[in-house]
C-alpha cells in the first residue's frame, strides 16, 4: 500500500485545495493530511485563519479522498510526521518548490503545480469588495 502525506492550512476550502488533494490521492492508496494549526498559520502568514483548526480538520477529514488527518504544529517536524505515518510520498504545491528537497532521504518528494487564479487571500479580498 502506498501512503501519501500532504500538508496545508486549507482555510476557506476552495477548488485549488480540492484539486491538490485529489491529485495527491491519485499518487497512492491512502492519503494523510497534516492540517496546519492556528498558531503555525499565524507564524507562516502573520494572520489568523478564518476557520479554526478544529473546523478545518473536520472539513478535511470529511472529504472522500482523505483517509486521515492530524494537526501540523511545526514546519520543522515534517520528517517526524512522515516517519510516524509511514508515508512513502510527500506531496505539496509548487509554491514550496525546493523547500523540502532534504526530505528525499526519508521518502519521495513531489511538488505539484497549483491551481491558478484562486486562493484564500483572493476570496477574502473579493468578499471585502462586495461589502
Ligand atoms: N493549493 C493549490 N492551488 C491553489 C491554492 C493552494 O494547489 N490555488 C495547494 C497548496 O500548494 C498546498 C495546498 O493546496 O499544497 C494547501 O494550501 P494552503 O492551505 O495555502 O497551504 P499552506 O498554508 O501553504 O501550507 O507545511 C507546509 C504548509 O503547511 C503548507
Amino acid at each position: 500500500m502506498v501512503v501519501v502525506i500532504t500538508f496545508g492550512t486549507f482555510d476557506l476550502l476552495h477548488i485549488g485545495h480540492i484539486n491538490m488533494l485529489k491529485r495527491c490521492k491519485e499518487h497512492g492508496d491512502k492519503l494523510i493530511v497534516g492540517v496546519s494549526s492556528d498558531k503555525l498559520n499565524y507564524f507562516k502568514k502573520s494572520r489568523n485563519p478564518i476557520f479554526t483548526e478544529d473546523d478545518r480538520m473536520a472539513i478535511i477529514e470529511n472529504l472522500k479522498v482523505v483517509d486521515e488527518v492530524f494537526l501540523e504544529e511545526s514546519l520543522e517536524l515534517k520528517e517526524q510526521y512522515i516517519k510516524n505515518h509511514n508515508a512513502d510520498i510527500f506531496i505539496i504545491g509548487d509554491d514550496w518548490k525546493g523547500k523540502f528537497d532534504h526530505l528525499n532521504t526519508v521518502c519521495k518528494v513531489i511538488y505539484l503545480p497549483r491551481t491558478e487564479n484562486i486562493s484564500t487571500t483572493l476570496i477574502i479580498d473579493n468578499i471585502k469588495e462586495y461589502l
